[in-house]
């Protein structure tokens, strides 16, 4: 039985037989370990507290539970561990809780988002016991990413005058799913058509996104370790023709869309350092970093890490709309003068996360999730119209939903990350004024855990995931929403076992991110399972909600995200 507090093996850290060796503790963490795929951090990072007699765990073991907090925490928690998605991590808490409880909460996760990182099978027992002990000690601040880092990383691995003038394949390249192969370090572009994977290209480290030029040539990833990777689709075999990482840790890609900047720059947003960073369309050369460092939008206190979250291009403006998720600012970032760069920061709610527009294109909705709100953009008139609770714990729509309800007009739908309610919120405030950014109906999923929901409009099915639900039944599944039955109280959803389908055995392979073909009339999921257990993509006829094809293949490794380069490309969802 661990004591609860500080230290976890009973030890004092006068005690501490290694204490004097940890003073050196970064030079040695340099060496000693596997800087695993995304860890620059690693690297350059000396253990907070070692200059004092702390902490309880060697050099070594220091470095490894950085590259796992940097892989499978920072996100939720920050960097700094101030605290966004996930709660703060700051040794005022943790040690208030203890190791006991963290160690818990790690292995066996929460029906309110916290994975179960043990009992999953992502993290060793041993490895839990580490990351439990980790969130004990005082976190390290990383170190900065400037341009002439930006400029060393970049490679344009084929110039534009290099590049085929015309189309060199005949793949329906609109039909293009760009799925993320996570812990590979990979993207796979699988033909929507006749479901063949086309290519795997190394990118970055688990893409999180992939977004595509406003003409349909291009498809930009950005890997978690804030390398940003440019895909020729007109290319015999689509390949990698420029690279860059703009930072450490990031989630976030987007092109230029507005009429007469087609394809023209770039824009990725980095977790840290906080900034964002716009690019040449063409080459990702970089040409012009912003911090987003600053105060917060309410209280106007400073904060060191407000983490750059969901990007979307403007249809309205030359504008690149930027949440800023711990200021709970949403910037729109005027691209046409880069040298006198014209940023309008709407004050909207912390902390800001996913989000995407209305069916008109005109709003752009996106959930500050840790205090369970939608912010509502207005992006022709660049202001906020409103700020709407959503009734449900976390709100994680990923874009959202569009479709006409029965009842209550154009609405957009999100599912919840903490608990298993769907929120729709009204979108039309010309014919439904009365309704317009209001929540006009509330009702429930497969479970905590979702991530995602997703129509098209040529269906008549709202899809939602319960993809990080710690029971492997639910997290398996995804439940169909039928939309002309919404008008009803309490609607009853069809529930899809597709972990069963896929026909998967071992591991907990679970339903992450539906996603339509271009026509509409399939709907393609993640069984997204561990490193070293079979993951597919599941196919389903949306019409009948039968199964299409079960893509296996051993080169799926781990598949999350995907997205059709169609509805990507036009903000279809
Ligand atoms: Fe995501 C979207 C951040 C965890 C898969 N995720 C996004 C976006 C952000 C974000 C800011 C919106 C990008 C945009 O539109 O420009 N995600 C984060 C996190 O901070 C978080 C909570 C924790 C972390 O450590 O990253 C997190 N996300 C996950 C996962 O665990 C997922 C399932 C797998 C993974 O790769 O780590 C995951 N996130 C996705 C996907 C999208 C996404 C597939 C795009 C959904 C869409 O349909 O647009």
């Amino acid at each position: 039985m661990r004591t609860k507090g500080f230290l976890p093996y009973g030890l004092t850290l006068a005690g501490l037989a290694f204490a004097s060796a940890l003073s050196t503790g970064a030079a040695l963490a340099q060496e000693a370990i596997d800087p695993g795929p995304s860890n620059v951090v690693t690297e350059e990072m000396g253990i907070p507290g070692a200059e004092v007699g702390g902490p309880i765990m060697s050099p070594e073991e220091y470095a490894r539970a950085n590259a796992i907090f940097f892989q499978r925490c920072a996100g939720c928690h920050g960097v700094l561990r101030k605290g966004a998605t996930g709660k703060p991590l700051t040794t005022d808490k943790t040690r208030e809780l203890g190791y006991d409880y963290i160690q818990n909460m790690i292995t066996y996760g929460s029906p309110a988002g916290m994975p179960n990182w043990g009992t999953s099978g992502d993290l060793s027992e041993e490895e839990v016991d580490l990351m439990a002990r980790y969130v004990l000690i005082d976190p390290a601040t990383p170190p900065e990413w400037g341009m002439a880092k930006e400029r060393e990383s970049w490679k344009l691995i084929v110039p534009p005058e290099d590049r085929p003038t015309e189309k060199m394949n005949d793949i329906d390249l609109d039909n293009i799913f760009s799925v993320t192969l996570r812990d590979a370090g990979q993207v796979a572009l699988i033909d929507g058509n006749t479901k063949e994977i086309i290519t795997v290209l190394d990118t970055g480290y688990a893409v999180h996104i992939s977004r595509v030029s406003a003409s349909g040539r291009y498809l930009y990833v950005i890997g978690r370790d804030a390398v940003v990777d440019m895909i020729d689709l007109w290319m015999k075999v689509p390949s990698v023709v420029a690279e860059i990482k703009v930072g450490i840790e990031a989630r976030s890609v987007e092109t230029s869309k507005f009429e007469g900047y087609e394809d023209k720059y770039a824009i990725a947003g980095d977790y840290w350092p906080p900034q964002y960073t716009i690019m040449d369309g063409d080459t990702l050369e970089p040409l012009k970093i912003v911090s987003t460092r600053g105060m917060t939008y309410d209280d106007q206190e400073y904060h060191p890490e407000p983490r750059v979250a969901a990007i979307v291009a403007s249809h309205q403006h030359p504008e690149f709309i930027v949440n800023v998720k711990e200021t709970g600012r949403v910037l729109m970032v005027d691209y046409s003068d880069l040298e006198n760069l014209k940023t309008t920061s709407i004050a909207a709610e912390r902390f800001l996360h996913d989000g995407g527009f209305d069916s008109t294109g005109r709003y752009f909705l996106t959930a500050a999730n840790a205090r369970g709100k939608v912010a509502v953009v207005d992006t022709l008139e660049d202001k906020l119209v409103a700020v709407t609770e959503t009734q449900g714990m976390i709100p994680h729509p990923g874009r959202g939903a569009n479709f006409v309800h029965p009842v209550y007009g154009p609405v957009w739908a999100t599912s919840h990350l903490g608990d298993d309610t769907i929120s729709l919120i009204g979108t039309d405030p010309v014919n439904h004024p009365d309704e317009a950014w209001k929540v006009v109906q509330t009702f429930y999923g497969l479970g905590g855990g979702a991530l995602f929901i997703k129509t098209h409009p040529e269906s008549n099915h709202l899809y939602v995931d319960a993809a990080l639900n710690p029971d492997a039944e639910t997290s398996g599944s995804v439940a169909v929403f039928n939309i002309d039955e919404l008008g009803t109280d309490d609607p009853e959803p069809t529930i899809l076992p597709l972990a069963e389908w896929a026909g998967i055995e071992g591991g907990q392979p679970r339903a992450l991110q539906p996603e339509f073909n271009k026509t509409g009339d399939e709907v393609w999921f993640s069984m997204w399972n561990g490193k070293d257990e079979q993951s597919a993509i599941v196919v389903v006829n949306d019409k009948t909600l039968e199964l299409v094809k079960v893509i296996k293949d051993e080169r799926l490794v781990t598949p999350t995200g995907k997205f059709n380069v169609y509805n990507t490309r036009n903000d279809v969802y």
